[in-house]
């Protein structure tokens, strides 16, 4: 065999070789892609799935966990806050997180453009951190002791944008497995970020539509809604369930001589008082002017008798009279007269009979001279026929 029919072969047999390796990269190479958009389309379809939960959400309280957990599920998080940005105070403050300090609540409070989460909440834009220990300029910790060493922890941080207008951001601040956040996470949590910012703002404007713009209660039509639920759940549980309907003492008076901003000022005042002694559970309307009605939702834990009932209205009434209203270093005394009424579930009581025996108690409450609770079942039926005949 000739030198130059073995180089041929040596030749020919290293093409081979280099188209060999060539299509075994390619295959590499495609099956690494492969993976990839595997991997694309199930987090696209998981993403899909997490965000049609969040947006059907209109109770923010329900809500911020339900996004929390979408974003744990979706990026593995260990532990996250979502952050509303005050207009008025241009902070941040956390509303819900995981993973977190109570003491996180109190202290992280960023302005904007302060920190990670104020420049992310500035720009727009969002940030992510590999080592949060060797970030100098963005990365402020409100929590550890400022001698100590900082934390090590990477860190992703998101803004809440609906229709150009930030309302928050996302933090989150480590991965379940140790892992950094990539560049990867930050594009598919995004999409999350932006169904969540519309979620968030569903929840707002129902929050707004069902509440009063002076006092934060509930509104009057939101009230009946709560109350038929309500008396439908009481009904297949067995429960009892208590109104609690009010009514301010000589309003129109106490508007006369302080004027209606002092009265305005009222309202809010006592409204405060109804929401520290009441449950979060109870349900609390401005049912009219100066008129109030709370839902004592059942605990079954505690039974609700009218005994019991009468107590709790007696503490409002008490927490009423005692807790003047501070004007110009005047306090203002004001008082309330309240009706109470429980029921059982019987047939013959309807949404609007249930109401109507609490305002009956809260007339006679009036007519006995105000500043007093009046329980529907200590009347008998000749004082409320009386006093409906007057
Ligand atoms: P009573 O003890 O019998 O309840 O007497 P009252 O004066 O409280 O009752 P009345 O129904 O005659 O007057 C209610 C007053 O409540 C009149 C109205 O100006 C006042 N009011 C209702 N809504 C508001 C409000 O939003 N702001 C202020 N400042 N006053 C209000
Ligand atoms: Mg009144
Ligand atoms: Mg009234």
């Amino acid at each position: 065999m000739s030198n130059s029919y073995l180089l041929e072969i040596v030749v020919l047999l290293v093409g081979c070789c280099a188209v060999l390796f060539i299509i075994a990269r390619f295959f590499l190479y495609l099956k690494k892609k492969f993976g990839e958009l595997e991997k694309l389309n199930y987090d696209l379809a998981l993403i899909h799935d997490l965000s049609r939960d969040v947006v059907g959400i209109l109770k923010m309280e329900e809500l911020l966990p339900q996004i929390m957990e979408a974003f744990a599920k979706a990026g593995n998080v260990a532990k996250g806050s979502i952050m509303f940005l005050d207009e008025k105070t241009q902070t941040l403050e956390i509303k819900y997180g995981i993973g977190i300090s109570a003491r996180a609540y109190e202290v992280v409070k960023p302005k904007l453009a302060e920190g990670v989460a104020g420049v992310v909440a500035a720009t727009c834009e969002s940030v992510l951190i590999d080592d949060t220990s060797k970030e100098k300029y963005l990365y402020i910790d409100f929590i550890s002791d400022p001698a100590k060493s900082r934390p090590k922890e990477t860190l992703l941080c998101l803004p809440l944008i609906f229709k150009g207008h930030v309302l928050g951001v996302v933090s989150l601040d480590k991965k379940i497995d140790g892992e950094m956040f990539s560049e990867y996470d930050r594009k598919i949590l995004s999409i999350l970020a932006n169904q969540s910012a519309v979620a968030i703002q569903n929840a707002r404007l129902y929050e707004n539509a069902i509440t009063d713009g002076l006092t934060d209660l509930y509104i009057h039509k939101y009230f009946h809604y709560r109350l038929e639920k309500e008396m439908d759940r009481a009904k297949r549980f067995e429960q009892t369930l208590s109104l609690i309907l009010f009514d301010i003492d000589h309003f129109k008076n106490f508007n006369d001589v302080y004027g209606h901003q002092v009265g305005d000022a009222a309202l809010v005042h006592i409204s405060g008082i109804i929401k520290d002694t009441m449950r979060t559970s109870d349900i609390i309307a401005r049912y009219g002017g100066e008129e109030f009605a709370v839902i004592l939702v059942p605990d079954p834990k505690i039974e609700q008798t009218p005994e019991i009932v009468k107590r709790i209205a007696e503490r409002l009434r008490a927490n009423v009279e005692n807790n003047p209203l501070n004007i110009k270093e005047k306090a203002l005394q004001i008082t309330i007269s309240v009706g109470v009424v429980s029921w059982k579930g019987e047939k013959n009581v309807d949404k609007d009979e249930f109401i109507k025996r609490a305002d009956v108690a809260l007339y006679a409450a009036k007519k006995a001279g105000r500043n007093r609770v009046c329980a529907w079942e200590d009347m008998s039926k000749q004082d409320c026929e009386k006093l409906l005949k007057n």
